[in-house]
């Protein structure tokens, strides 16, 4: 397999699955401002919706669509937890929440990095992600996980996406269980051998 990435994007959530889950895979960088590749190719000409992330697979296909991606990976290692066993209630639970985050978390957030956003805009679009994040602080509480008692793909995609408040200047503090949400998921082995292959961390 190979993933194309761009550094602390949201391609970060399936790179941290890829380590959380030990499977080998090759990562291929992209330039979002160029759509190029580091090997010098039109990242169109891969996948022409132009965004990352996208996962080659070892027949040639190319699957895309954080969420997606996602179940893919865990589907490959199902002893790895990382997504309930399909079917179960637990597994629509935490599709449930990569549904939740990829558009209400995600798509919000994302905006927020267009230099062209008004400082009115802005503040619309901080005013909805304020909601998102009373609801997530509600949910997670003192809990360590998203869902259940272990980590899932829905904690390695809600960690990527809250990751760019850093980014922002968003302040967490107004929002202590997102922060040491935030503490306890970066610390994993996983997560933070992603961040520093992506030159995130040192
Ligand atoms: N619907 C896509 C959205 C992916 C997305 O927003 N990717 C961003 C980075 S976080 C991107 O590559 N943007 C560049 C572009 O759209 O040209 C998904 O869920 O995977």
């Amino acid at each position: 397999m190979k993933l194309y990435f761009t550094p602390g994007a949201c391609s970060m959530a399936p790179h941290i699955v890829l380590r959380e889950a030990g499977l080998p895979c090759t990562l291929q960088k992209v330039d979002l401002s160029k759509h190029q590749t580091d090997a010098g190719e039109d990242f169109y000409h891969i996948n022409p919706k132009g965004y990352v992330p996208a996962l080659q697979l070892d027949n040639g296909e190319l699957l895309t669509e954080v969420a997606v991606i996602l179940q893919y990976l865990a589907d490959q290692k199902p002893a790895s937890g990382l997504s309930p066993k399909a079917g179960t209630m637990d597994h629509y639970r935490v599709i449930e929440w990569l549904n939740y985050i990829s558009s209400e978390v995600h798509k919000q957030i994302g905006p927020m990095f267009n230099p062209k956003i008004t400082p009115e805009w802005k503040q619309v679009q901080m005013d909805t992600l304020a909601r998102r994040f009373d609801y997530l602080s509600q949910r997670l509480g003192g809990h360590e996980f998203l869902y259940g008692d272990r980590f899932t793909i829905a904690d390695a995609y809600l960690f990527t996406v809250l990751n760019w408040t850093g980014f922002l200047n968003i302040d967490l503090g107004k929002w202590p269980p997102l922060r040491s949400y935030m503490a306890k998921i970066a610390a994993r082995k996983g997560v933070s051998e992603a961040m520093r292959e992506e030159g995130l961390v040192k």
